[in-house]
């Protein structure tokens, strides 16, 4: 199969092609733009084969989207403007990628009878819940401008596969961390201050809970769902792994050895949401679990951060 990775310079796309290549014998052609998150060197070793070609520009950009998905059988949409914080202070670029560039690539699609649209969405949609998970059909409740873009992508994807028949798929994701992740996300941001010996900025009291995905086992149940999933159906990825932001901060501090007064508490994210939990049951059924515990993919990724 030959497949069109948008946003595949970026932390999980980068990920997901490397693993696609060792994985698959699908050819892949990377559509990334290049932000301030995207770095071609995080697809060093990949753009060596001769199965993987990367192409600069733009998910916005119709007519080159139209002549890159003319040949291809599937797309997977990692593109997007992917950072809360950076949604609180400017949410203009975040409506026109994430929302405009998922409308750019779906028209496409439509036109060019692609076999399968992956969307690649989060557990943010749901909002935030103090017990128990979310299932796929609970309601969408997005609480900050990052997620309410991604909230309207899934709902523009899922209104091409009923009106037009786009074999749409979306998977929906709990926090990731591991190789290649941008300094500004929580886990590489404190390991590289806390190897630094700088101070570690917690928003609010630190007990906010995520739940922990190790980018492996994201990329492989994306796999599973480009391979194997039903077109029109979603599909949670979760660890199972929650850790309130504090204990994240107490577990990067003790794998670097470095002194537990460098927490510093800083005034709180606004609508920072409390908790974040999946119920992964439905990915289940296409044969695939997490592998990673959080303290295995930690010890990953601190080697990957402190030895570079
Ligand atoms: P990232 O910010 O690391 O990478 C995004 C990539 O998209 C970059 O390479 C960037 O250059 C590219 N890009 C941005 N705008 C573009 C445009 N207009 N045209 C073409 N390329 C563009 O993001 P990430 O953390 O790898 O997230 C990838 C996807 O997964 C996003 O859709 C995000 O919403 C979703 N997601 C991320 C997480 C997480 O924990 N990181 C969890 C759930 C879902
Ligand atoms: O300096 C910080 N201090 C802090 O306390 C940063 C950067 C974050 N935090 C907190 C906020 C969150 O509760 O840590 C938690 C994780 O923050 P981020 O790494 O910014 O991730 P989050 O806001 O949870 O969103 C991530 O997961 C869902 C990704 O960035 C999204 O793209 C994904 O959809």
């Amino acid at each position: 199969m030959r497949v069109l990775v948008t946003g595949g310079a970026g932390f999980i796309g980068s990920n997901f092609v490397h693993y696609l290549l060792d994985a698959t014998d699908h050819e892949i052609v990377v559509l990334d733009a290049l932000t301030y998150a995207g770095d071609k060197s995080n697809l060093d070793g990949a753009l060596d084969s001769p199965r993987c070609e990367f192409v600069e520009g733009d998910i916005r950009d119709q007519e080159l989207v139209e002549e890159r998905t003319a040949d291809v059988e599937a797309i997977v949409n990692f593109a997007a403007e992917s950072h809360v914080d950076r949604s609180i202070h400017e949410d203009a670029p975040f409506v026109s990628t994430n929302v405009g560039g998922t409308q750019t690539l779906l028209d496409a699609a439509r036109t060019h009878d692609i076999e399968r649209f992956v969307q690649i969405s989060t557990d943010e949609v749901y909002g935030q819940i103090a017990e128990g998970t979310f299932s796929e059909d609970d309601k969408l409740d997005p609480r900050n401008p990052y997620a309410a873009t991604k909230a309207g992508a899934d709902h523009l994807a899922m209104s091409y596969h009923v009106t037009y028949d786009v074999p749409v798929l979306i998977t929906r994701s709990s926090n990731n961390y591991g190789p290649r992740q941008h300094r500004e996300k929580l886990i590489p941001k404190f390991l590289t201050r806390a190897a630094e010996g700088e101070s570690l900025p917690l928003y609010g009291d630190g007990t906010n809970v995520r739940e922990w995905t190790y980018v492996r086992d994201n990329c492989r149940a994306i796999e599973r769902v480009l391979a194997d999933g039903e077109p029109g159906e979603i599909y949670n990825v979760g660890s199972g792994e929650e850790l309130p932001n504090v204990e994240v901060a107490e577990r990067i501090l003790e794998a670097v050895d470095a002194p537990e007064s460098l927490i510093e508490f800083v005034e709180d994210r606004p609508g920072h949401d409390q908790r974040y939990a999946l119920d992964t049951a439905k990915i289940e059924e296409l044969w695939w679990e997490a592998e990673w515990s959080f303290e295995e993919g930690l010890e990953e990724t601190v080697r990957y951060y402190l030895d570079e």
